[in-house]
């Protein structure tokens, strides 16, 4: 982490006043004390902008899209596809058409792990994944190893949480086909150097998938630039509604993959001796989409973009070193994930007291943290624990609440230690 002199915070408290202001759920209380929610890695909370998009949607425009020629359905999928525009400026993306709307990151990393996976993977093939991993990118792969009899290959990890990169190169080899790989780590906040690992990848002409889960709200994120083959995020973590996620692939490869789902709206013709898959993006959009939810995913995209991702990034930022050098304070705690480059992530144990129990004591004060493996199970074993406590910072934290949480955690060494 650069802890160079930044203590200041990067935009100034009324600005993240104002922030805060556009979302309900920050004025309400839990246990009768204000909500202190320091859970966004789990999920963020969402703006009044993605709220009332998704209102407006079914009050005046609910309609299915690329169906009908009346007015609502016409009206709902010109707005579902400019969020297909949205996101496409969003990543950078060449294309609209690279855009896949699927339920989440989970359903991207299967669609590709079935699609591209199953399709080009043969008996002894290798995938590479991190020991960073979030279940959602080692299963997907597993699966894909037992239908076709390929393998996982593991990058290990150093203690501070990050990837170690001389092992990763070792780990190619003639029957190298897949990369997969956290851009950030769910469970320590670890900023994965994506770019440098893609190239690798490239020079060994294996392509790459990020899952960009924990990037897409906190890191810039141009899959040009990256130059990475696939992406895959959630809209539920970038303040925008659950049950929508997006694959970005490259067009090339999109094309020369088979669909994941059968159904409609990804034919062009059908018979009962032959079907015509749809052009992109369609071939991957089988069956009715969460219309609602990508429109307020492309609200959540304005909202973000007025703010601006880098005075989002530096706040955040700033809160992170502000909260781990005060964390670092508190006796018997050890911090898991002390990477140089984090998100606003802390992931720690406490002595004697287990995460389950510092959840429970610091939500009756009205704060809430994950606790337990975050999905990240291999990751817990690595740091031979098994569970961790995490908060995780998002726009519209505030330093006082930082302090909340330390004084809650002060709280809980106090009742362990009497
Ligand atoms: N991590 C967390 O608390 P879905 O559920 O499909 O929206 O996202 C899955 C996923 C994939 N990769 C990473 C890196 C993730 O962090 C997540 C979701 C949440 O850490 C819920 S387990």
């Amino acid at each position: 982490m650069n802890m160079q002199g930044e203590l200041q915070l990067g935009a100034d408290e009324l600005a993240v006043q104002r922030w805060r202001a556009d979302f309900p759920i920050l004025q309400t209380c839990v246990h009768g004390k204000p909500l202190v929610y320091l859970d966004n890695a789990a999920t963020t909370q969402k703006p009044l902008a993605v709220i009332e998009a998704e209102d407006r949607y079914y009050r005046h425009d609910n309609s299915n899209v690329h169906r009908g020629v009346h007015s609502l359905s016409q009206r709902a999928t010109d707005a579902f596809e400019a969020a297909r525009v949205k996101v496409q400026r969003l990543l950078n993306a060449a294309s609209p058409n690279e855009i896949v709307f699927v339920r989440g990151t989970t359903e991207a990393i299967n669609l590709v792990a079935q699609s591209y996976g199953r399709s080009r993977l043969r008996e002894g093939d290798e995938i590479i994944v991190s020991g960073l991993e979030h279940h959602s990118n080692i299963v997907p792969w597993q699966m894909l190893c037992q239908q076709v009899g390929a393998k996982l290959r593991v990058i290990p990890v150093n203690d501070a949480g990050e990837l170690k990169l001389e092992a990763y190169e070792r780990l190619f080899g003639p029957h190298t086909r897949m990369v997969a790989l956290a851009h950030v780590s769910n469970a320590l906040g670890t900023v994965v150097p994506v770019k440098a690992m893609t190239d690798i990848a490239h020079a060994h002409d294996v392509p790459v998938l990020l899952d960009g889960a924990q990037a897409i709200a906190h890191v810039p994120v141009d899959v040009q630039a990256l130059d990475c083959d696939f992406y895959a995020f959630s809209s539920h973590k970038l303040y925008g509604p659950m049950g929508v996620g997006v694959l970005y692939g490259k067009a090339e490869l999109l094309n020369a993959m088979p669909p994941y789902q059968g159904g409609g709206d990804m034919i062009r013709s059908v018979s009962f001796e032959h079907t015509e898959y749809n052009v992109l993006p369609f071939k991957f959009e089988a069956g009715t989409p969460n219309v609602a939810g990508v429109i307020g995913l492309g609200a959540a995209i304005d909202y973000l973009s007025a703010i601006g991702f880098e005075a989002i990034a530096a706040h955040e930022h700033a809160l992170l070193v502000y909260a781990t050098r005060a964390v670092e304070q508190i006796p018997g705690l050890r911090l898991i994930g002390t990477a140089h480059d984090k998100t606003g992530i802390l992931s720690f144990v406490l002595k004697d007291a287990h995460a389950h129990d510092v959840g429970t004591i610091l939500d009756h004060q009205g704060i809430a943290i994950r606790t337990g493996h975050h999905c990240a199970m291999p990751l817990m074993e690595r740091f031979g624990v098994p569970a961790t406590a995490r908060a995780s910072f998002a726009l519209y934290n505030t330093r006082r609440e930082a302090d909340a949480l330390v004084a809650g955690l002060e709280k809980v060494v106090e009742l362990f230690n009497t």
